[in-house]
Order: C-alpha cells, then structure tokens, then sequence
C-alpha cells in the first residue's frame, strides 16, 4: 500500500510537472510570437547558430561580365552556387521556419549608388549585421608562429561609397548591403512559407538612372525568394 501511494505520488508529481513544462512551452511560444508568424521555439545565439537544427546555407556568387544583350552589354548577376555550379537567382529557394546563412561572394569591385539612401543600412539579419570579408581588409599578418587572422569584420551598415549592391526583400525587412570586391555572409529567418521578392538597391542596372536592364530582370539583379 505505501508503495502505491508512493507511486500515485509521483505520478502526481510528474503530472505537475510536465503540466509545468506544457505551461511553460505556451508562454515562451506566446512571447516567441509576438512580431511575428514564427512558430519554431528555435534559440538563436548571437553568432547566428541555431540550438536546435544547423542553419540552411545558401551561396550566391556576383559577377559582372554577363552579356545582357547587344544594346545593354554586360550587366552584374546574382548566381545561386548550386549542386552543379552556377545556377539561376530567379527563384532561391529556401526551407520556411529555419536559420538561414546566406553567403554572398562578390566579385564586382566598383560601387553604385543607392536608390534608397538608407539602404546601406543592415537590417532583418541575427544582430542586425553582416561579417564582411574584403579584398581592401587585412585579413591576415605573418606572426613569429604563423598566420595571424585578423579575420573580417562584423558591421551594421557600409559606406555608401563601399555599397555595389544590396540583396534585399522587403517583405522580411532584410537589407544586405554588399562592399565592393568581398565576401558577405548573413544569418537570418525565414518566417512562414511563401513567394517573397528580392532586388538589388543600388542603380547598378542600364538606363539613365540605372534601373533598367540587370535591376528589371528576374534572375539577374532581382527574383523570388520561394520559402517552402
Ligand atoms: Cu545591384
């Protein structure tokens, strides 16, 4: 007879107890979702890893010299670096409700100025910044033991006059200002499914006011971000 108390008691406890960690889970899903359409109880540290599932990369290189056509000539173009190499940036398509980590490899070494000023700005990332690493850095020195990193920089915004391009999507609020010749990368989330549009705000395009051209045409400087 004791042992059964004992084990109704700690049944009882166990009860408790997960109804504890039940109440305990709705409130941080509550807080968790406040702003926001994310349902992941995912924690993300400050350096962008995930405590739960390894972030998603994506790669995407920028070049320059791409036949546009015989009246345009060359234009800049954003590439996917897919499973067999370069592939189009029309549609990037990602997992919904994961960390993401964007790398972007530039090779354009000249910048362009921005249709929306602000834009230089890094916005919608994990700690609203970017590490960038850049062909102007000195990224490394020769120590007495070896190589020293210096590494790149983590920033919250760039130059206007370092600014090539932008990567951004406005349905997420991020803005990812690309430094001329470097290489960028960015952690962030994407919330529900979903077709969200992604362009380049710098006037790195064709026309008078650099708009047309590479910046009108999806699958160069401007494409859907498919979150599935
Ligand atoms: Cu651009």
């Amino acid at each position: 007879m004791s042992t059964r108390t004992t084990l109704i008691g700690g049944f009882t406890v166990a009860v408790l107890a997960v109804a504890l960690i039940i109440s305990g889970f709705g409130a941080a899903l509550a807080v968790g979702g406040v702003g926001s359409k994310e349902v992941s109880t995912t924690t993300v540290t400050p350096n962008g890893n995930s405590t739960s599932a390894a972030p998603y990369v994506v790669t995407l290189v920028l070049t320059t010299n791409n036949m546009f056509n015989a009246t345009v000539g060359d234009q800049p173009a954003y590439y996917v670096l897919g499973a067999n190499g370069l592939q189009s940036a029309a549609n990037i398509t990602l997992p919904a409700n994961r960390l993401i980590k964007l790398v972007i490899v530039s090779y354009d070494d000249g910048n362009a100025s921005m249709v929306i000023p602000t834009n230089n700005v890094v916005s919608g990332t994990t700690g609203n910044s970017i590490y960038v690493a850049s062909n102007d850095f000195v990224n490394s020195s020769e120590g007495s033991a070896g190589i020293v990193l210096n590494g790149g920089e983590n920033v919250t915004s760039v130059p206007l006059s370092d600014v090539a391009h932008t990567f951004t999507v406005p349905a997420l609020n991020l803005n990812i200002p690309v430094p001329i010749s470097s290489t960028v990368v960015a952690y962030f989330k994407v919330g529900a499914a979903g077709t969200y549009f992604w362009f380049c705000e710098t006037r790195c395009g064709f026309g008078p006011d650099g708009t047309l051209g590479a910046m009108s045409t999806p699958g160069w400087m401007t494409g859907s971000l498919v979150a599935s």
